[in-house]
């Protein structure tokens, strides 16, 4: 089949199926792409209702292209593992189930980015009866839980861009610009994974940027000179046929950690760990932005930047000074992909919290980033201090000695398994690996497995 435009009518065509388009929608052209967007199609023997035992899913669109902004198809949608869709039944209707969601929702409104889906037009719409309450959460969803498909190819996203840590953790000096290390590894990742984009703008704060959460914009282009004793903080990933990758690895820029920066890695580290050991189906997601807030407080007290209860820090909020954040996000073919707050699912409005993308309950087939951090951000530090509920926690004096110091993140992307998770970056994680890293060594180490 030559390009030409995608309809519901053409695919039927293809199939030799008759079809009946309930509803329609143009998704944006990134979505649309993907060949293993799935549309779930019902075959209806009484076509006044789906019939969920004949449901079937195709994964199709494959090879597609967005000539002229429009999407265009080169081949007809496959069905999945050999379920031919024309043996279903006898006498074939085909519903093509697209629309958005109505209720109290936007309709087709991306609960992260806030942006709305376009109305789908083509010559002959006119002839269908539309709705538009179905199909953007059935799409949703369907972005939500990863085939093994998706999978291989977010593993393979994960390896490159894991590889291309690596390489530039064995490249910064002290003296380089922050964007050489950029440039490293949007090549590292191009030329060895042949992945010509990056899933987002590489952050790669040093010093004081490393506590910047969105660094490495347009108006802060990563052009700073890395210097002796900066840690740096660089979150990176290469992208693969539009599957993201989104990892952070936190170092000190000349190879070797002091006592202060070694403590406060550490104690990321271990809430990165704790966080994904505790990771299995049936967890809810803001308990584990939780755990991670709590034993960042813990850590802090052990420093002896805060002192007092933990209970009574977790009150005042304390833990989102220090992790404005949340604690990660569903990935996919977005890096912040979609599906955090379907219909029933509510944001928590509280600091930190509300930050969160998700507050799901994990299951099976999830994809989500692992990204806690602490970073000494002066303006939220010095409101913490204006405040007399948060500033009896503080020594100031031990405290003064980390400003300046920036922050660490530490981002693994995982998959939700049946009984745990599966950790799909691999890169340098504890201090004696970093170090040995940044040295030169190729010598392999042991990525983190929690429970399988
Ligand atoms: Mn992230």
């Amino acid at each position: 089949m030559t390009h030409g435009e995608i309809s519901p009518c053409t695919w039927f065509r293809n199939w030799g199926l008759t079809g009946e388009l309930l509803g329609s929608k143009t998704l944006p052209p990134k979505n649309l792409l993907h060949p293993s967007l799935h549309l779930r199609i019902h075959f209806l023997e009484d076509p006044s209702g789906p019939d969920d035992k004949a449901t079937t899913e195709l994964q199709g669109l494959a090879a597609l292209d967005a000539g002229g902004g429009g999407a265009r198809a080169s081949a007809p949608p496959r069905p999945r593992s050999g379920t031919r869709p024309g043996s279903a039944c006898a006498s074939l209707h085909v519903t093509l189930l697209l629309g958005e969601h109505g209720g109290g929702h936007r309709r087709g409104v991306n609960t992260d980015s806030g942006s709305i889906c376009r109305e789908a037009s083509f010559e002959g719409i006119s002839k269908f009866n539309v709705n538009n309450t179905i199909l953007h959460p059935e799409i949703v969803e369907c972005r939500v839980f990863k085939t093994d498909m998706e999978l291989e190819v977010l593993r393979y996203t994960n390896r490159i861009s894991s590889e291309a840590h690596r390489e530039v953790m064995k490249a910064v000096k002290v003296g380089m610009k922050e964007y050489e290390m950029e440039s490293l590894f949007e090549h590292y990742c191009y030329s060895r994974g042949g992945m010509r984009h990056s899933s987002y703008t590489c952050i790669c704060g040093s010093g004081e940027n490393s506590a910047v959460l969105h660094y490495g914009h347009a108006g802060a282009p990563n052009d700073r000179t890395i210097q002796d004793g900066d840690m740096c903080l660089f979150d990176m990933g290469g992208e693969y046929y539009c599957f993201s990758s989104d990892i952070t690895c936190s170092f000190p820029a000349n190879g070797k950690f002091t006592a202060d920066q070694k403590a406060i890695y550490e104690a990321v580290l271990r809430s990165c760990r704790a966080v994904m050991s505790a990771m299995k189906p049936g967890v809810w997601w803001p308990d584990l932005h939780r755990l991670a807030d709590r034993i960042h407080l813990e850590e802090l007290i052990r420093i002896g930047i805060l002192s007092g209860s933990i209970d009574a820090m977790s009150q005042a909020h304390l833990g989102a000074v220090f992790m404005p954040h949340g604690l990660g996000h569903f990935l996919g073919i977005d890096v912040h992909d979609v599906g955090g707050y379907p219909e029933g699912v509510e944001r928590i409005d509280e600091p930190g919290l509300r930050n969160l993308r998700t507050t799901r309950h994990l299951e099976p087939g999830m994809v989500l980033t692992v990204e806690p951090g602490i970073y000494f951000i002066d303006h939220l530090l010095d409101e913490a201090l204006a405040d007399p509920a948060c500033a009896c926690f503080f020594n100031r004096e031990v405290l003064q000695r980390f400003r300046g110091f920036g922050g660490v993140r530490i981002e693994e992307d995982v998959v939700v398994t049946a009984s745990g998770m599966e950790l799909l970056t691999c890169v340098p994680r504890t201090v004696e690996e970093i170090e040995a890293c940044m040295a030169g060594s190729d010598k392999a180490f042991t990525p983190f497995s929690g429970p399988k």
